[in-house]
């Protein structure tokens, strides 16, 4: 797997004036609502906001890093909307206001982690998943919850391609979705997020791999049984479905005991959770942690 340093990224890695244009407009569409506590998870110092932006995994728009930023001018924010389905009182279509409104957003500086190797400090803005999910009256049945993606192959050219199976589906079980750490974020260095980074609406579950963080959310869905997650539907030696951040378990082709931090020379260890152990660790409590990679 290619890893470029967050120093190696070229200009045509950086915001090309489309994409800025866009995001001007977007920005005067959107209802903005103020930031109304912070929660700080280390002390390690935040990713640029540069390299946050433009160093990304999104497949819908191309396997490279710098795909997203150059191939997703043609993605339309708005109008948007999101599909509750399954085990629920409140099924329906919502759009992108309804989610929002009674959710006041929150900064969460957490650290994240790709299943590559590689990791970031990123001041999210966002809201607890969980707050959310409460509001569609999730049943007795309802023991995992399911996203799907925006899958628009003729704005995101990457699908062509099919390196992957779209739309790309994640999920969770609906014990760590309610988990205060995890949430839907919308924006992050106080700005709203742009396509790249899974602008209107995307997953943070900062002690899982990366792939669990599903970009441009439009369908939530809560079912008994456990989804085929897209990774794991494509590797399931590779990304398994509940994918802790966990340094003692391998792939079969490279170590998941170190990461490089984007922006740092040396080496950082993993740690178990990705840090977050203390937190949530007893989700787990009688599951075999090294099966859960
Ligand atoms: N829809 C969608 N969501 C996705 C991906 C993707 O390819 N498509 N990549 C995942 C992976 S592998 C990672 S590491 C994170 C990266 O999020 P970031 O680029 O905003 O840091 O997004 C995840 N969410
Ligand atoms: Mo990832």
């Amino acid at each position: 797997m290619h890893i470029k340093k967050a120093g190696d990224i070229s200009s045509s890695d950086i915001t090309p004036r489309g994409l800025y244009l866009r995001r001007r407009e977007f920005l005067a569409s959107l209802v903005t609502l103020p930031v109304t506590s912070k929660m700080v998870t280390t002390t390690d110092d935040l990713t640029s906001k540069n390299a946050i932006t433009s160093y990304t995994n999104y497949y819908e728009f191309g396997s490279e890093k710098g795909d997203a930023v150059r191939n997703g001018a043609a993605f339309k924010l708005s109008p948007w909307s999101v599909t509750v389905e399954g085990q629920c009182g409140k099924p329906g279509t919502y759009t992108l206001e309804d989610i929002l409104k009674p959710h006041p957003l929150e900064e969460r500086v957490y650290r994240m982690r790709c299943v590559e190797g590689w990791s970031m400090v990123i001041p999210w803005d966002g809201f607890p998943l969980g707050n959310l999910l409460k509001r569609f009256e999730p049943n007795a049945k309802a023991k995992f919850v399911e996203f799907t993606t925006a899958n628009r192959p003729s704005e995101m050219p990457g699908i062509r391609r099919r390196v992957l199976n779209y739309p790309y589906v994640e999920a969770l079980r609906m014990d760590e979705a309610m988990h205060p750490l995890a949430i839907l974020a919308t924006g992050l260095y106080g700005e709203s997020l742009l396509t790249p980074n899974g602008a209107p609406l995307r997953l943070v579950v900062p002690w899982k791999y990366g792939f669990k963080g599903a970009k441009s959310i439009v369908k939530i869905r809560f079912v008994e049984r456990q989804p085929l997650n897209t990774w794991q539907e494509a590797n399931n030696v590779y990304y398994g479905f509940y994918a802790n951040v966990n340094p003692d378990v391998p792939t079969p082709s490279y170590s998941q005991a170190t990461e490089r931090r984007i922006g740092e020379f040396f080496m950082r260890r993993t740690l178990p959770f990705n840090g977050y152990g203390d937190q949530v660790a007893a989700l787990y409590a009688g599951m075999d942690p090294r099966k859960l990679y």
